[in-house]
């Protein structure tokens, strides 16, 4: 069987990664379960470049075994706030420092809105995902879905940015979807399936 080796440490990518693609036929591991565990500075302006960073890292620290014969995958993805000057970005992660609580996180964003109206809390989760082929070749794709910022944090469900992102047509956060729902419509959800056609063709697979 295939496989594919994700380049990430963080779970709930790994689970939305899993979920989204479990109809392609190809086992998915983490690096960590594949025995790889390399530090990766992220020094990309975009989050393709960065998402390609993390791909080609792995990649280049694949054990003899795995190399020529495995997909080497990785997301980077964050969300982009109009009002604040597209912040916070490809910093998604690092904003406010890593071991901060998103709880906190999701807080110092709302207020950093207060006062601003609907019409100007526009925001979108981008997520850039870059694969590194057993052959060699290089590709990435981007998915995004638009957004507002709400006036509260709301919903259980999902992780980071969830409880603050609102989508228009469901009246309600991310965080307050299935994971199906969110699956379906989320930037994580558009590029993989993008990818994955990708995959598909290059190993011939129709269906
Ligand atoms: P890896 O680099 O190991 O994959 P990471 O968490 O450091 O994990 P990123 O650098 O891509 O990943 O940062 C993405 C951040 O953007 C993530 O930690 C969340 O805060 C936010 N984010 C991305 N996708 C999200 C989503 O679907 N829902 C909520 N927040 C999201």
């Amino acid at each position: 069987m295939r496989k594919i080796i994700f380049a990430t440490g963080n779970k709930n990518k790994a689970k939305e990664i899993h979920e989204i693609l479990k109809d392609l036929d190809f086992e998915i591991q983490t690096m960590k379960e594949a025995g790889i565990d390399i530090d990766i500075v992220e020094d990309g302006k975009t989050f393709s470049e960065n998402s390609m960073i993390k791909a080609k890292s792995v990649y280049d620290a694949l054990p003899e075994n795995l190399k020529g014969r495995v997909y080497v995958m990785a997301d980077d993805s964050g969300l982009s706030i109009d009002y604040l000057n597209g912040e916070p970005g490809i910093y998604s992660a690092r904003y406010m420092g890593e071991d901060t609580s998103y709880d906190v996180k999701n807080k110092n964003l709302i207020e950093r809105l207060e006062g601003v109206e609907k019409a100007d809390r526009s925001a979108r989760f981008v997520c850039a995902i870059s694969c590194i082929f057993p052959d060699g070749t290089k590709k990435s794709v981007e998915g995004t879905i638009e957004g507002y910022i709400g006036w509260e944090m709301a919903g259980e469900n999902g992780f980071g940015y969830d409880p603050i992102f609102y989508v228009d047509e469901y009246g309600c956060s991310t965080a307050q979807m299935t994971p199906e729902q969110k699956n379906a419509i989320s930037h994580r959800g558009k590029a993989l399936r993008a990818m994955r056609e990708e995959l598909k063709k290059n190993e011939n697979i129709s269906s």
